[in-house]
């Protein structure tokens, strides 16, 4: 059995060589992104057994993100080759140094990702995994994707840990359902991954994690995210049926110097779910969380390696103090 199946679109990504805005910078730098990508590529370097599945065109980006995810130990051999469909792709600016602009420009509308379909995918495949793990971004991508999402979020037989990061990113709700879609299919998933500025852009939902909770009392375990503040993890144990609006755990973020953000969330996830895998403690798995993803933010780039195994677990097991 695979630990994580990831499913959800990636992209060649193209960053600018130095600071400015994306009307101004004259050369950019070829990577990849794709959150759930990111997470099975972290997973795998950490002796995780992962799958990723998704459409990539029969272009040469396509090649390039099968070769690169593959490259990190990932199972590439579900991903479909689209020959009508172009792969994604995106300019970004880093938006960490002085004098950038945070900017997203995305060119992936009727990209081969976004044909993804119930019909069109391996279901068995899709979840052979002990955890399936999905992103909002999906839903986001067309209608024939949110389909989707709700069949691997609806309930049935056999159906792994379905852990689903929200990703509201704003720029892709133009048509169609709106960023509301991504409460029901929370509603529906076992582990939710949600910052509290996402749930207030997307749902209109203010407060604090435990106003969350209240809020979305499904999950089996609801982890909210406070930024440079830490995170708090809701888990429905036999005792505490239905809400509980006490967090099991919190834990502060590291004080890291950022180098750059982008796939930090994702670094959390991967390092969450490692933890969750390896059985730790709620706790443990929020540390463990922080410690990936501060791996991510002091390095350039959207994916790390991820911590040494050995060395995150004795700082996980460090007293509060060491924390706080
Ligand atoms: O989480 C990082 C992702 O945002 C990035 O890799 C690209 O998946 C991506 C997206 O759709 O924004």
């Amino acid at each position: 059995v695979v630990d994580v199946v990831a499913l959800g679109e990636s992209m060649v990504t193209f960053l600018p060589t130095r600071p400015g805005r994306l009307a101004d910078v004259p050369s950019f730098d070829r990577g990849i992104g794709g959150a759930e990508s990111n997470v099975a590529c972290m997973l795998a370097a950490a002796g995780h057994t992962t799958r990723w599945i998704s459409r990539v065109g029969a272009d040469g980006f396509g090649d390039h993100l099968l070769d690169t995810i593959g490259g990190h130990g990932v199972d590439v051999r579900h991903v479909h080759r689209d020959p009508a469909r172009p792969t994604g792709i995106y300019f970004r600016t880093a938006g960490d140094r002085a004098g950038d602009t945070h900017e997203v420009a995305y060119y992936r509308a009727g990209s081969a990702a976004s044909a993804m379909s119930a019909a069109g995918v391996d279901l068995d495949a899709v979840h052979a995994g002990r955890v399936l793990h999905l992103s909002g971004i999906t839903a986001a991508l067309s209608a024939d994707c949110l389909a989707l999402m709700r069949r691997l979020t609806a309930p049935r037989p056999a159906r792994p840990l379905v852990s689903f990061d929200v990703n509201h990113r704003p720029g892709l709700w133009r048509d169609g359902p709106g960023p509301e879609v991504l409460l029901e299919l929370a509603r529906a998933a076992d582990i939710v991954f949600v910052g509290e500025d996402e749930a207030e852009a997307a749902w209109g939902i203010d407060g604090d994690p435990s106003a969350l909770r209240a809020a979305l009392p499904e999950p089996d375990v609801l982890v909210v995210k406070q930024g440079a503040r830490g995170a708090a993890a809701f888990v429905r144990t036999p005792s505490t049926p239905g809400h509980a609006p006490r967090p099991a755990a919190t834990a502060p973020a590291l004080r890291v110097d950022v180098v750059a953000t982008t796939g930090a969330g994702d670094a959390f996830a991967a390092g969450f779910l490692s933890a969750t895998l390896r059985g730790l403690p709620v706790r443990d798995r929020i540390r463990h969380g922080h410690l990936w993803a501060a791996a991510t933010l002091t390095a350039p780039g959207d994916l790390a390696a991820p911590p040494d195994r050995a060395l995150a677990d004795r700082l996980a097991a460090l007293d509060d103090t060491a924390w706080g």
